[in-house]
């Protein structure tokens, strides 16, 4: 049998240019997070997570690292181990190393194909006993590619780690959880990593780093409309925005217009307008509590049964099992 197979939902291309049409035409302009992914968008994404700045990632990696013994058996025997929004799977491996011995099928999940396939195959090789199904898909619907993957009888566990939750509201994680619950059987669990409120001291530097790459990640963002779409985006008069809104419990990232300007979209032909402090909305990470995570779980007909986090008690990880 292939040990590796890959599946693409949909052509991003067309997803892409649809978006950027909509989101540029609005009076608030936006682009939403998951295009910020294609493959230098994902390898800054990949220097975020190496800034002294970004503790998520390591504060998450703290509890995977002195937990791994305990989360693991939490999970159970594990036969299908999918993965939503996997990137690089570099926390994933923490638990591999506990869940892939005698066998185990993985299923990462994400939009950036190039990553899949890379991952994938890294996996093979360092897990002799893993098999790999992957597939191009958006979280936000993850039914659609997994409907055909899980196999009736088999024992899932669905890995939403780094806080990739943070970029739903409470309304699309409902959403996107009760879709999720639509492919699983009872006792079927949710491993879901959260980023926790905390002061905004702490917060807003994490998407301000001294070095400029979050900007850089930002930015890329009108690279990309010009590499794919044929846009005319000068980024140096663009500045990268990110601000903790305290009272809503979310980090908005914005890209600030530096002058009037108008900006060509040739594949779109469209001539889109900025003044001068004007924004392009392009991300929400969300920062949530215990309880709201146990409610948006209840709502979409899961329970939260473990919680663990790390000694800062900045980051979460809750398990949440199918009712
Ligand atoms: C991948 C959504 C978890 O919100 O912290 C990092 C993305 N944006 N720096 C986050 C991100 C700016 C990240 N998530």
């Amino acid at each position: 049998m292939e040990r590796f197979s890959l599946r693409r939902e949909v052509d991003r291309g067309p997803q892409f240019a649809a978006a950027v049409q909509t989101g540029l035409a609005a009076v608030q302009k936006t682009i939403p997070p998951q295009f910020f992914y294609d493959p230098l968008g994902s390898a800054l994404f990949g220097a975020i997570c190496h800034l002294p700045e970004y503790y998520l990632t390591r504060s998450e990696e703290e509890i995977l690292i002195q937990r791994r013994e305990e989360i693991a058996e939490a999970l159970g025997k594990v036969d299908q181990l999918v993965e939503l929004g996997s990137g690089s799977a570099r926390k994933t491996r923490l638990l591999l190393d506990q869940l892939a011995r005698g066998g185990l099928e993985y299923v990462p999940i994400d939009v950036d194909v190039a990553l899949l396939q890379q991952v994938g195959h890294e996996l093979l090789n360092e897990y002799p006993e893993l098999t790999v199904s992957a597939a191009v898909c958006d979280f936000r619907r993850p039914s659609r590619a997994l409907r055909d993957i899980l196999k009736k009888g088999s024992r899932t566990a669905v890995l939403f780690l780094g806080s990739t939750i943070g970029n739903l509201d409470r309304t699309e994680t409902v959403a996107m959880l009760s879709d999720l619950r639509t492919v699983l059987a009872p006792r079927d669990v949710l491993l879901a990593g959260a980023d926790l409120r905390k002061p905004k001291a702490i917060l807003e530097p994490a998407y301000n780093d001294s070095l400029g790459v979050t900007a850089a990640f930002n930015l890329n963002l009108l690279m990309r409309i010009n590499r794919e779409l044929g846009g005319h985006f000068d980024v140096r008069s663009f500045a990268h925005r990110a601000f903790y809104d305290e009272d809503a419990g979310r980090i908005e990232m914005h890209l600030v217009s530096l002058r009037d300007q108008t900006v060509r979209i040739d594949d779109l032909a469209m001539a889109i307008d900025f003044h001068e402090g004007e924004t392009i909305h392009t991300e929400n990470s969300w920062k949530y509590s215990d309880g709201q995570i146990e409610a948006m779980g209840r709502e979409a007909g899961f329970e939260v049964t473990r919680r663990w986090t790390d000694a800062a008690g900045w980051f979460g990880e809750f398990l949440l099992v199918v009712r």
